[in-house]
């Protein structure tokens, strides 16, 4: 996958892609990450990016010509997505981020400002995507959520790819409980099922505590699946507990 990031800030994206599992993907040549800094698509001895609301207020937008530009030159194909970080887009959930990564080209454009001219969102922007409902100073660290997030979940990214996906109900409810040695800490014991090595209990009593944790933390989460009755049952028990 290539993905190009066009921005203000360049300087936020780059050292940040050099750690960890995003440095290992790039490495292993699944994903190219370029950034590009949106000034240098300006022709105006300034190198003016920016310029006041039509109609008045407070703020600068973000000039088109610039920006198409700098798109113009990452030559978009039928399968790329170019995608605008902003605080008006749909929210960001896992599917977006499982249905992006089979992309073979992505575009990011982080505004700053008050916004970009709508004429860049009408004739070149394919989806805007927002984090979550709070606003950021720029769309640049909403660009490294995704890029993450696609980034661990591209072939090769994870050592154990497994782990990503280990348990058939990590999809829908969130992780159980963790627990690595020492046995005893601060007076609280590992519970006993994980000490035992009988796979099957193990299985059963994670799966259960992801159940009751989603159920407590986000009951949002549980109200739009459809529970099976050995759910249902999970959920009963752990109520009259
Ligand atoms: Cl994508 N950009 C900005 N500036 N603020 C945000 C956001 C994006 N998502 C949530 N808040």
């Amino acid at each position: 996958m290539k993905l190009d990031v066009l921005t203000l800030f360049p300087q936020i994206i780059t050292p940040a892609l050099q750690t960890g599992i995003l440095k290992r993907i790039q490495e292993s040549g699944e994903l190219v990450v370029n950034t590009y800094n949106i000034r240098d698509w300006t022709t105006d001895r300034h190198k003016t990016v920016d310029d006041y609301p039509y109609g008045g207020g407070a703020g600068m937008i973000l000039k088109p010509e610039p920006i198409f530009s700098a798109v113009s030159a990452m030559h978009p194909t039928e399968d790329t997505e170019i995608i605008y970080l902003t605080p008006q887009g749909v929210p960001l959930t896992q599917s977006i981020v499982e249905g992006l990564s089979i992309k073979s080209h992505l575009i990011f454009i982080c505004g700053r400002y008050k916004g970009i001219d709508e004429r860049i969102r009408k004739k070149i922007v394919t989806k805007e995507i927002s984090i979550g409902d709070y606003v950021l100073s720029g769309g640049e660290i909403a660009a490294l959520v995704l890029i993450d997030a696609i980034g661990r979940i591209l072939p090769g990214a994870l050592g154990d790819f497994e782990s990503a996906h280990e348990d058939s109900f990590s999809k829908d409810f969130l992780d159980h409980p963790h627990y690595t040695r020492p046995v005893e800490f601060e007076g609280m014991k590992v519970p006993e099922v994980l000490l035992s090595g009988h796979h099957e209990n193990i299985k059963k009593w994670r799966y259960t505590q992801a159940i009751i944790r989603t159920a407590e933390r986000r009951p949002d989460i549980i109200k739009n699946l459809e529970l099976t009755d050995e759910e249902l049952d999970i959920l009963r028990e752990d109520k009259n507990n």
